[in-house]
């Protein structure tokens, strides 16, 4: 099933979600579920709370050429271990802001855990556009969104988009 996705300003976007205690059938549900709503988006991450789930769960697949094998990764708890003195800046888009975009710097590579779709502890490092992508998945499930790191004023006018935006989906 699809999932429809928050839009920035909604008070659970800004929660801390919970960890999760015991993988469920539910909760695997709800992982497929939220693959399917990232690549219908398009999307190349997603995390519960955006589809209004207050657990710490995300999905990504940052393959990015066409013809690629796609990588889904369900990551459950996911935690950064380590992040590099290096960093990257890059064009950061979020499904809860469509067509909003802006540059934000982050650690180049990061380690990164988690527990996987069978309940089994996994661990990787990551770079380039998929570290971008994990570190903007688990800041949602810290409440945090990208316009969080931008200027005041710069996070307000896209707030102010957003209201904007929203009210006119709530009047079509
Ligand atoms: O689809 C998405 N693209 C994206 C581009 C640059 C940096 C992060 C992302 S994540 C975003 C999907 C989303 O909102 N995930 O929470
Ligand atoms: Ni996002």
């Amino acid at each position: 099933m699809k999932r429809s996705i928050l839009l920035h300003p909604d008070p659970r976007l800004k929660k801390v979600a919970k960890p999760v205690a015991d993988l469920s059938d539910d909760l695997r549900l709800l992982a497929g579920d939220m693959l399917r709503t990232m690549y219908e988006a398009p999307g190349i991450g997603l995390a519960a709370p955006q589809v209004g789930v207050l657990d710490r769960l995300i999905v990504l697949d940052c393959v990015k050429e066409e013809g690629d094998k796609p990588r889904p990764l369900v990551m459950f708890n996911p935690q950064i271990v380590a992040g590099s003195d290096e960093l990257n800046t890059y064009e950061e888009g979020c499904l809860s802001l469509p067509d909003l975009y802006a540059d934000v710097t982050r650690p180049k590579v990061v380690d990164v855990e988690w527990v996987d779709r069978d309940g089994n502890p996994q661990s990787e490092t990551f770079d380039g556009l998929w570290a971008t992508c994990v570190q903007h998945e688990i800041d949602h499930l810290d409440g945090k969104l990208f316009i969080d790191y931008l200027k005041p004023l710069k996070r307000q006018m896209m707030t102010r988009k957003m209201v904007k935006l929203k009210r006119e989906l709530a009047r079509a």
